[in-house]
Formats: C-alpha cells, sequence, structure tokens
C-alpha cells in the first residue's frame, strides 16, 4: 500500500518536525490513520452509452487527434494543477496538528482558489436549462431556396441543442408555467449556424429596446427577490397589460403550450422571419419550426405544481433518460415561405412583426431536415452552462431581416457573452468551436487559448505572405444581401401595422378545443388571482374582453370582479387547427408505465406487460410496498418505486395488477382525510393518493384482477372515460396503450384542472 504508507511516513516527519521530542500536553497522538479507501489505481469507469464530450478540436478548428479522456482528467494519480503528484489532499498543511495553518500549502490555496470561482454568472435570462448533442440530416428539399449547404440532401452535421426556461434561476424548477428555449447549435462545414429558437411562436414585446423592461417585471420582486420562476405576480401582469403587444404571447404561455410534458415533445420557432438566398442570389423570407416526431404534449397544471417540488429535474431527467434509453428524441426543421416582396406582408400578416404568426393553412410548413438527439453531454457545465449561442452567427444562404426584435437580438448575444464567459475569446471553448478552420485576425483577450503564429495580424500585409486572403461569392464568402434601405429620416417609431394586438390572439382561442380552453380560463383566472392590486386584475379583464368576450366573462367569475365590455372591434378570423394539441394520436416512446403489485399478485401476469412495455419502447416501472424483488424464489421482478417514493406525476400510465394493502410505514404518510379512506378500504393511503391524482390529471388506468378495489377505493368510477378493468394483464396494458397514444383520456376534463 504505498499511497498510505507515504501518508504515514510523512505525516510521522511532519510531526517530528513540529514536536521534536517536545510534546505538547494533551495533544492528540500520532495522526490517525486515513480512511480505509481504494488504493490501487483502477480503470476509469467506462462512459456511459452514447455519452461524448466535446469534439477535440483546436482553437483553429483543426482535429488536434488527442484522445478524448486526456482532454480534461488522465493519469492515475491526483495532481495539482501543474501536473505535480500529492500524498494527501484531506489536512491543510499546519504547524502541528492543533496549530496554524501554513500560507506556504500550494495545494490548500489552489483548491480553495480554484472553488472560489467555480461559479460563472447565470444567463440572465433562460438561466436553467438541459442539452444534449445530435445530429442533423439535410433533407435536400430547401435548395432551391438557399444556398446553405448543410440544408442539402443526407449532408450530416452535428448539433448541439440547449432548451431552457426563461424566467427561473440556474437552480429553479422546470415544470413552471414559461416560455421554453429552443437553441440550437449546428457546427457546419461553412461555420457554426445558431438557431436561438422559442417554443412559443411568438414575442412579448415588438423592439428589442423593450427587452429589460418585460423581463424585469417577469423576474422575482427586486425587494424580496420572490416569486421565483413564476408569471403569477403583479410586476408580470402590469407589464403585459400595460403593453398590450404582450396579449398574444401571454395567452400561449396560459394555453397547455406553458407547462410542456417534455422537452421531447415541444415544437420550436425560430419567432422572426429571416431570408433564405440561393446560390442566384434570389431571396425567399423564411419562418423555421420544429416538428417533434412524438407530438406536443403538455402537464395540467396541478401535475406541474406537484412535479415541480417532487422532481424539479422533470424535464432535464426526461431528456437525458430517454436518450440513455436510445429513445432519441427526433424534429423535423421545416419553413413556411414568403415571396421577399416590397411590403413584407403575406395576406395582409406583417413578417417584420414577432408578435405575429402565419396560420400553417395559409402557408404549410415543409420539411428540410431532420434533428436527432442522440448523446447526453458528458459535463454540465463544460457544455450545457458554456454554450454561447447567437443570432449573428450565420452561414452562406441565411440572413436577416428588418424584424426589430430580432435586430436588437443581434446586439444583445455577443454582448452577453462577454461577461457571462469572461472575456471575447468563448468561442474558444471546446463546446462553440466551429468545425470550420478559423483563420482570424482576433487576437490575446482574457482566456485566450490558441498559440497564433505568424507576425501579421492585419490585411492587407506584406510578411505573412499576404495571408489570410479574402473569400468571394464563389469561393463560399458570408455576403449580405444588398436589400435596399427605404429611409428619409430617424424615427423611434413603428409601423401602423404593428398596431393590431388583438385578432391573432383571438384567432388562437377560437382554435383551441373546449378542454384547451377550460385550461385557458384556468391559467389566467391562477395567475390573476395571485395578484395584489385589483386595478392589474381589472386592466388584464380589460385585455380579455378583447380577446373573446367567454373567455373575459369566466376569468372574470373567477376573480369575483365585473366583466368589461371589448374597445376593440373583434376579429373573426378562420380558425388555424394546426394550432390545437388535442384530436390525433402519437408515438409513445419513453413514455412512463407505472405498475402497480405486491408479493401476493399476479406476478406472470407483471412480467408479461413488463416485457411488452418495454417492446413497445416504453418503460415499465414497478411499484410496490416496499423495495427489493418481488417473487425472490421464482422469476424475480425488481420493484423500482416505493409507494414511499413515488408520485403519480412521474407516470403517464398506471396498471394495477391488485389493490396492496398498507405498508408499515403508510399511516401518517399523507395527510389524514386519505389515511380515514384508507382505513375504510385496507388499502395503502399512498396507492390511493396516486390513482386519484392520476385520474385527475386525465392518465388512463387499467386494473386486472383485484385492481379495481383500488380504483373504487380511490373514488374512481369504473366506468369513467380512460379506466379500464378486464381479467388479464395483458389486455389491461394493451387498452391503456391505445388510451395513451392520445395523451391523456381528454374526455376526463369536464371542470378545468
Ligand atoms: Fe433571448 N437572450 N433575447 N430570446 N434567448 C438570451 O443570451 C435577448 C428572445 C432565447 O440556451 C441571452 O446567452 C434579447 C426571443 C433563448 O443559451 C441574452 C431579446 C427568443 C436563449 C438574450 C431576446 C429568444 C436566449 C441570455 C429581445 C426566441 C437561451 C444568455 C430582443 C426566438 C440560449 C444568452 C441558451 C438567451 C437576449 C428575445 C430565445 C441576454 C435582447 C424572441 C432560447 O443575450
Amino acid at each position: 500500500n504505498p499511497v498510505k504508507a507515504a501518508t504515514g511516513k510523512v505525516a510521522e516527519k511532519v510531526q517530528e518536525a513540529v514536536h521534536p521530542g517536545n510534546e505538547i500536553p494533551g495533544a492528540p497522538g500520532p495522526v490517525p490513520p486515513p480512511l480505509d479507501e481504494p488504493t490501487e489505481p483502477a480503470e476509469p469507469l467506462p462512459p456511459k452509452p452514447d455519452q461524448r464530450g466535446p469534439d477535440t478540436y483546436s482553437p483553429t478548428g483543426q482535429e488536434t487527434g488527442v484522445p478524448q479522456e486526456k482532454v480534461a482528467q488522465g493519469g492515475e494519480y491526483l495532481t495539482t494543477a501543474q501536473g505535480a503528484r500529492l500524498y494527501e489532499t484531506d489536512h491543510s498543511l499546519k504547524a502541528g496538528p492543533r496549530g496554524p495553518v501554513l500560507l506556504q500549502d500550494h495545494h490548500l490555496r489552489e483548491k480553495i482558489t480554484h472553488f472560489d470561482h467555480e461559479r460563472i454568472p447565470e444567463r440572465v435570462v433562460h438561466a436553467r436549462g438541459a442539452a444534449a448533442h445530435g445530429i442533423f440530416q439535410g433533407y435536400g428539399t430547401a435548395g432551391q431556396i438557399t444556398k446553405a449547404a448543410f440544408l442539402g440532401k443526407d449532408v450530416e452535421t452535428p448539433v448541439f441543442v440547449r432548451f431552457s426556461t426563461v424566467l427561473g434561476s440556474r437552480g429553479s424548477a422546470d415544470t413552471v408555467r414559461d416560455t421554453r428555449g429552443f437553441a440550437t447549435k449546428f457546427y457546419t462545414d461553412e461555420g457554426v449556424f445558431d438557431l436561438v429558437g422559442n417554443n412559443i411562436p411568438v414575442f412579448f414585446i415588438q423592439d428589442a429596446i423593450k427587452f429589460p423592461d418585460v423581463i424585469h417585471a417577469g423576474k422575482p420582486h427586486p425587494d424580496r427577490e420572490i416569486p421565483q420562476a413564476q408569471s403569477a405576480h403583479d410586476t408580470f401582469w402590469d407589464f403585459v397589460t400595460l403593453h398590450t403587444e404582450a396579449t398574444h404571447h401571454t395567452l400561449w404561455n396560459m394555453s397547455d403550450r406553458g407547462i410542456p410534458r417534455s422537452y421531447r415533445m415541444m415544437e420550436g420557432f425560430g419567432v422572426h422571419t429571416f431570408r433564405f438566398v440561393n446560390a442566384e442570389g434570389a431571396t425567399t423570407l423564411v419562418k423555421f419550426h420544429w416538428k417533434p416526431k412524438l407530438g406536443v404534449h403538455s402537464l395540467v397544471w396541478e401535475e406541474a405544481q406537484i412535479t415541480a417540488g417532487v422532481d424539479p429535474d422533470f424535464h432535464r431527467r426526461d431528456l437525458a433518460d430517454a436518450i440513455e434509453a436510445g429513445a432519441y428524441p427526433q424534429w423535423e426543421l421545416g419553413v413556411q415561405t414568403f415571396p421577399d416582396t416590397d411590403d413584407q406582408l403575406f395576406e395582409g400578416i406583417d413578417l417584420l412583426d414577432p408578435t405575429k404568426i402565419v396560420p400553417e393553412e395559409l402557408a404549410p410548413v415543409q420539411p428540410i431536415g431532420l434533428l436527432t438527439l442522440n448523446a447526453n453531454p458528458s459535463n454540465y457545465f463544460a457544455e450545457t452552462e458554456q454554450v454561447a449561442f447567437h443570432l449573428g452567427h450565420l452561414v452562406p444562404g441565411i440572413d436577416v431581416t428588418n424584424d426589430p426584435l430580432f435586430q436588437g437580438r443581434l446586439f444583445s448575444y455577443l454582448d452577453t457573452q462577454i461577461s457571462r464567459l469572461g472575456g471575447p475569446n468563448f468561442a474558444q471553448l471546446p463546446i462553440n468551436r466551429t468545425h470550420a478552420p478559423v483563420n482570424d485576425m482576433l487576437r490575446d483577450g482574457m482566456h485566450q487559448t490558441a498559440v497564433h503564429r505568424g507576425a501579421a495580424p492585419y490585411r492587407p500585409n506584406s510578411l505573412d505572405g499576404g495571408c489570410p486572403f479574402l473569400a468571394g461569392e464563389d469561393t463560399g464568402a458570408y455576403i449580405e444581401v444588398p436589400e435596399p434601405v427605404h429611409a428619409d429620416r430617424k424615427v423611434r417609431d413603428a409601423a401602423a401595422s404593428f398596431d393590431d394586438h388583438y385578432s391573432q390572439p383571438r384567432l388562437f382561442w377560437l382554435s383551441m378545443t373546449p378542454t384547451e380552453r377550460e385550461h385557458i380560463v384556468a391559467a389566467y383566472t391562477f395567475e390573476l388571482s395571485k395578484c395584489w392590486e385589483t386595478s392589474i386584475k381589472e386592466r388584464a379583464l380589460r385585455v380579455l374582453a378583447n380577446i373573446d368576450p367567454e373567455l373575459c366573462g369566466e376569468v372574470a367569475t373567477g376573480l369575483g370582479l365585473p366583466a368589461p365590455e371589448p374597445t376593440v372591434k373583434l376579429a373573426e378570423p378562420d380558425p388555424s387547427p394546426a394550432l390545437s394539441q388535442l384530436g390525433a394520436t402519437w408515438p409513445l416512446d419513453g413514455r412512463i408505465v407505472g405498475i402497480v403489485a405486491s408479493g401476493d399478485q399476479d406476478l406472470d401476469g407483471v412480467r408479461s406487460i413488463r416485457q411488452a412495455t418495454l417492446d413497445a419502447g416504453m418503460v415499465p416501472l414497478v411499484i410496490a410496498p416496499a423495495g427489493g424483488v418481488l417473487d425472490a424464489d421464482g422469476d424475480p421482478v425488481t420493484v423500482q418505486r416505493t409507494f414511499a417514493n413515488a408520485r403519480s406525476t412521474e407516470f403517464d400510465a398506471i396498471l394495477l395488477a391488485g389493490a396492496p394493502t398498507p405498508g408499515a410505514d403508510a399511516y401518517g404518510a399523507r395527510d389524514a382525510k386519505v389515511d380515514d379512506v384508507a382505513v375504510a378500504s385496507g388499502i395503502d393511503p399512498r396507492l390511493l393518493l396516486m390513482l386519484a391524482e392520476a385520474f385527475r390529471h386525465g392518465k388512463a388506468l387499467g386494473a386486472w384482477s383485484d385492481g379495481a378495489d383500488a380504483l373504487e377505493a380511490a373514488g374512481i368510477a369504473l366506468d369513467a372515460a380512460g379506466v379500464v378493468t378486464t381479467d388479464s394483464a395483458d389486455a389491461a396494458l394493451e387498452r391503456v396503450t391505445e388510451l395513451l397514444a392520445a395523451h391523456r383520456a381528454w374526455d376526463r376534463f369536464t371542470q378545468p384542472v
């Protein structure tokens, strides 16, 4: 044991040196032996399947050939940052075991100093996120309208995608009601292209100059710094009712889009109109859409709230688990295309107004490529935290428009990285490095890691062979579209078309199904009821009256306030069915099915449906009164969740093999009311709570054998929508799977949830 031996010997030497035969009375004896720890260097754990780190490119874009495992950490022994081997890391160097710590302890100072500086400022918005690596494959269908090479047929481009909430801090909960970020970095051969979008296709404001205002209003109040990651407070509603251009985005937030079931089940939108340029220089205006293969699905509000406490990492975990299990999420990238006319209107809709959509029925989304996320990050900080997106990271074939929000963002993202990542060299961080060769003339600065060669970082020069040369149209240069600028004076103003704040919110409302409308009413009622100022609630009702009298009336009833009359003429647009999330069926990859059982129930049935669930690409989790295995003597069934740690919110559907009686730890675990029911039924109260919640949240429930007793004890009518009772496990699973394809038993929602 060389390490232990060294530790002991050196420790003794230190002891001797400090007290040469002159022990301090009462001082502890020799330094205690170190804890029993592994001393033989072992092979490092293999990386988890499909995980990989940032690609190992040098700052100038060349492959380094450095094996991945050497990038950050290598070798067997603990070392200082300078590579000196260490014999001890748990005690600082002291003048005797009870003496003061010595300033000369470089290891102590290096360790603590580095720790003191481990955190960087979190993003001012979108601080909480989760990310994954993947591949984008072009279909080649956009070739007529853009020369962007990565959109070419079968061209494969590595990508890194970061999803996020907007308002919450880095440690906040995933399932809050909020917009979600959907930012994609394409490492194309022509340079990095960042598509920095959201899961909502419109934005709160029409001009970037208001961004600090809307964010100050949405963030916690400056005095007490509450509420965290919430829009349900006075300042948010004050802002969005005083700036009525925010009405459309706010309505989307109050709809089910504000509480996604999973990052894997969200649409993404570029929001602004972009400009495509083809090889001939012809331009087309486009809006980007990401369409998830799994469909667009949401939580219900109570479920989202419970989850925020029970599993604040719900979305982060869901994404990582699905990828690790091989259920790779996919999105099709599509574009709506519009002629690049002088007025930049399409069917009367101003394409430069980021509070407007173009209904898909008027301009269909045309698929141009496929995104597959297939690898989790290896290190959260190095990748997810340090990734830096910027709308100005464009490639030939994709250009900007004059949307004033877009224009402001072109300034903001570069600027924010400089303070967030500590200087102008963030493009050299592994996750941000382009895969194209870099030959810039940017030099020095904080955190410079490149060792630039040459004597003449300017051009033209006569010293470095005149290099680098300028590219031209034929050699892949990024050339801005020479768009004419019509202006005869400077103004602080917007086009008159930006004044219409209500016709599109009304379009959205009219496109919702009754259930989705119920959810919207409930969300507004909840949020506004959290406001303190009556004047803000009244102003919000005046805004709602301009969307729809029914919406306004129901929210007013919930708030106990009179419903005002509209102040604008209500538009009568054709509904856009594409805006509704309901009415179709979808693949079930990665859905979580809870199977409730105990040792004395039909375990053959449990085994059979556990396998069938896996075969269908879903995740079966066996829930039992206690942990361990069921049927230890036979073919064991491993218990993944117990009544002590399972909550309904983890499961998309629940199947019951029986009605387990209370475990020894059951009473007192939940509130007394539930316990009373349990006492009467003899069924574990935590199971009853789980079933009642799952029922309220519209989840499919299936039972065989005496599982129906548990459903009834939980107050669930066996003939209710989405409740299945059969005499075999297989039949129960089959019918529950059919229900699950529609995401929820929608017919159950007669009351707002
Ligand atoms: Fe952002 N936004 N934003 N935003 N945004 C940032 O950049 C900003 C807007 C979006 O995962 C910041 O690196 C301004 C619209 C996403 O790293 C910052 C305006 C849309 C992310 C910033 C907007 C977005 C950000 C903070 C109004 C949807 C997270 C940290 C003009 C199309 C990216 C950072 C990631 C992040 C500024 C409006 C999406 C401060 C000034 C509209 C997905 O630069």
